[in-house]
């Protein structure tokens, strides 16, 4: 049975291999993440959202998974995740786990017997197709593989090609073979019996297949023609079961479909990630802060109308991300500032907010070189371009896309503290922690009343003060078009919290409708000493932030 206790919740992303190393192999490990768990109980965040843990070859970082019910060595054994999630519960904290299921690695026992044939038990446990052409050589479609080349791979020893729509690596599962379908229930169900809260499920959307994959529009794929049968089903056969979170990783969505396959009549998915305001702009010469504040506000606000039946998830960052700053907001001198900007223009909306491992601390991009990439989406487009003839001419050009949009900048190790490495691990980190640890870590922050850390602990108590409204009340944009502050007005009753939030450089001003300024605006949380006086044009610095909340 379902309270949907997730709609109070705000869910904290942890990435094990960038999180804390206790064995000092330079790898994040569970014992690393169980040591830290009286700072997430401080911090005041209600669940955590783990990146796989399981075994894996490691192609895509755990992505790619050989074993789902093993837990990947580097990480630790089964004893050590049940004292990591017994530890998590004891401290209210609920855990979600990742289920990776559009694929599998090649390395998975169902793949390595599905590629000698087409007559064992796990034949169709794949898409398999013959090649097209007199050789029977090309590749059945056009699609291209996300981490570059065709999605295609041509396999000897069965004589077809295998769909893979990310690296040759991760092999797309056939969900319309009923034993896949059962396969994941199951391994779902186990992960339930052991405790975990709930799943947050990679490019769910993509899951089904169409018909005739000959020549078929990659578009077809996105919540392909079985979609809702597969998903209803395995929410009966599991999700449903239980006291669960469901959180779908919703890639080419739009805004209809989400609202039709999260209305909680449905029972697909409880909520999802769209990409909507994080979809990439061309990189140009000058600014590193890359996004259209009116743009981000239109997309954000629109999310904000899912109707009554579904609910939202928001977030600024994840693992696929770069940092939010610079992104969405200044960096520089006005780091700390616009991180608590941020914050609070994020959780004040409505739906479960998801916060990324370092953000709390306001970590930014890193000053990776070319040869600092490990990411396999990089080092994939690195080589494609290195091979080239034009390789001299188009390398800059990949580099400086690489500086704004590469995967790593989320995955350098966490910033403990101003010891070596961050604090992160005694020995060598397995990607380059960001040199700007010194001034940006969790020891520092820590004490400091006016840190990132601190104000994403008062944004955090006050969020859960007033989680009716936020989870029930009315979302009223203020000032839409407005071009330096994200300006919005929760309500509920007869009261409501009025959020402006500069993301600007300059000072700026918003405009504030007469029915806000009713002259009993209590400040809850501001990033300034000074707090502004509500007025028709209200006056903010750079950056600035205010929570006001007004009557009730
Ligand atoms: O990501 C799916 C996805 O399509 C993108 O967000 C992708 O990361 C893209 O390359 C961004 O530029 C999910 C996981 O979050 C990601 O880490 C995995 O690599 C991917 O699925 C495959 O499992
Ligand atoms: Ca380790």
């Amino acid at each position: 049975m379902k309270s949907r206790w997730y709609q109070n919740a705000v869910v904290y992303q942890i990435y094990p291999r960038s999180f804390c190393d206790s064995n000092g192999d330079g790898i994040g490990d569970l014992n690393g993440i169980t040591s830290k768990i009286p700072y997430l109980k401080a911090l005041g965040v209600d669940a955590v959202w783990l990146s796989p843990c399981y075994a894996s070859p490691n192609d895509d970082n755990g992505y790619d998974i050989s074993d789902y019910r093993a837990i990947m060595p580097e990480f630790g054994t089964m004893a050590d995740w049940e004292r990591m999630i017994a530890a998590l519960h004891e401290n209210g904290i609920r855990l979600i786990m990742d289920l990776v299921v559009n694929h599998t690695s090649d390395e998975h026992r169902w793949f390595v017997e599905s590629k000698k044939g087409r007559d064992n038990p796990y034949s169709d446990y794949y898409i398999w197709r013959d090649g097209t052409g007199a050789d029977h050589r090309t590749p059945p479609n056009k699609w291209g593989a996300c981490f570059g080349g065709s999605a295609w791979e041509y396999c000897e020893e069965r004589g077809q090609f295998y769909l893979h729509l990310f690296s040759k690596k991760q092999p797309d599962l056939n969900w319309d073979n009923p034993k896949v379908r059962q396969e994941v229930a199951d391994i779902c169900n186990f992960w339930f019996e052991k405790g975990v809260d709930g799943f947050r499920c990679d490019v769910i959307t993509y899951i089904s297949k169409p018909e005739n994959l000959y020549g078929a529009p990659f578009s077809s794929t996105v919540v392909g023609p079985n979609w809702k049968k597969y998903i209803r089903a395995l929410a009966e056969a599991s999700w449903d079961r239980y006291d669960t979170l469901i959180v779908g990783e919703a890639t080419g969505i739009d805004f209809d479909r989400a609202a039709e396959i999260t209305d909680e009549r449905e029972h697909l998915l409880d909520t999802l990630f769209h990409y909507e305001h994080v979809a990439q702009v061309p990189v140009c010469r000058h600014s590193q802060q890359s996004t259209n504040l009116r743009r981000f506000k239109r997309v954000l606000f629109r999310w904000q109308t899912l109707p009554q039946a579904s609910w939202p998830a928001v977030y600024y960052e994840n693992h696929d991300q770069p940092r939010s700053i610079p992104r969405f907001a200044p960096s520089g001198a006005l780091r700390e500032r616009s991180a608590k900007s941020l914050t609070a223009s994020l959780l004040f909306q409505r739906g479960t907010a998801f916060v990324y491992q370092g953000q709390e601390l306001g970590m930014t991009n890193a000053p990776f070189r070319e040869e600092d990439y490990r990411d396999i989406q990089a080092v994939n487009q690195i080589r494609a371009t290195r091979s080239r003839p034009s390789a001299r001419l188009e390398m800059p050009f990949l580099l400086r896309y690489l500086r704004r949009y590469s995967r790593d900048h989320a995955r350098t190790p966490m910033q403990w503290s101003g010891a070596p490495n961050a604090g992160f691990t005694t020995g060598n980190p397995w990607l380059m922690v960001n040199p700007n640890y010194p001034q940006i870590n969790a020891a520092e922050q820590q004490d400091r009343d006016d840190s990132v850390l601190n104000f994403y602990r008062r944004a955090l108590s006050i969020r859960r003060v007033w989680i009716d409204l936020i989870r029930d009340g009315s979302f009223e944009p203020v000032d839409p078009k407005n071009k330096n502050v994200m300006a919005y007005a929760r309500r509920l009753g007869d009261r409501t919290l009025l959020v402006l939030c500069s993301l600007s450089p300059k000072k700026s001003s918003v405009r504030i409708p007469a029915e806000y300024r009713t002259g009993d605006a209590k400040l809850l949380l501001g990033n300034l000493e000074q707090s502004p006086v509500l007025r028709e044009k209200t006056m903010l610095a750079p950056c600035q932030c205010v929570v006001f909340a007004i009557g009730g």
